[in-house]
């Protein structure tokens, strides 16, 4: 007899519907320690949503050899020059890899290394980046519209948001004459 299951999860590619996803809202006043401009991040409504989460966690958190799935959500936005973009963070297990693929609008994934090497890539639709092992990374929303990408993670890897929340990146992405820049942080 053959056995078919349903499975348990459906993407519309923008959402994911089904059991076991966790939902987080990133908003303003979530994100103090990440923007340079101090002044114009407190001009700013703090309940303003920048970013959200859809992740699928299949298996308990920390399970080896598993893999949890997610969707962010940056919405369009900056603050000062700065654009709007996630927390950031080096997985806890420091080696332990993760892919991104971007589904719709425009954005950049920041990629720091131990030594605190700073580097972009683009993400368009329809591009795949691999996040190397021992490698921060962080996105931003470089467009005008929501800019969407879905994640592949070890279930084992963690976040370790702290150590970003405390020295950043060593480099800022800024609008500088309309133009995604990557400078060097003040
Ligand atoms: C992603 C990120 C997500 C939000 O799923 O967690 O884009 O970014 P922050 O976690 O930095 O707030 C991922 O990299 N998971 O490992
Ligand atoms: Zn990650």
């Amino acid at each position: 007899m053959n056995l078919i299951a349903t499975p348990s999860l459906f993407s519309t590619g923008q959402h994911l519907q089904g059991k076991e996803i966790e939902r987080i809202s990133r908003r303003i006043k979530d994100l103090e320690s990440i923007f340079s401009d101090k002044k114009a991040y407190a001009a700013l409504d703090a309940e303003r949503v920048v970013y959200e989460v859809e992740s699928y966690l299949p298996v308990p958190n920390n399970t080896e050899g598993g893999l949890f799935y997610g969707i962010t959500t940056i919405k369009p936005g900056t603050v000062g020059n700065e654009y709007f973009m996630t927390k950031g963070h080096f997985h806890s297990i420091r080696n332990r890899a993760e892919i991104y693929f971007t589904v719709s609008g425009e954005g950049m994934l920041l990629l720091m290394d131990e030594k605190r090497q700073t580097r972009a890539e683009k993400m368009t639709p329809g591009s795949v980046h691999y996040i190397h092992a021992n490698t921060a990374h962080r996105t931003a929303n470089t467009g005008d519209v929501d800019f969407i990408f879905s994640a592949v993670w070890p279930a084992d890897a963690g976040h370790d948001y702290d150590t970003i929340a405390r020295h950043g990146f060593s480099k800022i992405l800024v609008k500088q004459n309309g133009t995604p820049t990557l400078i060097d942080r003040s």
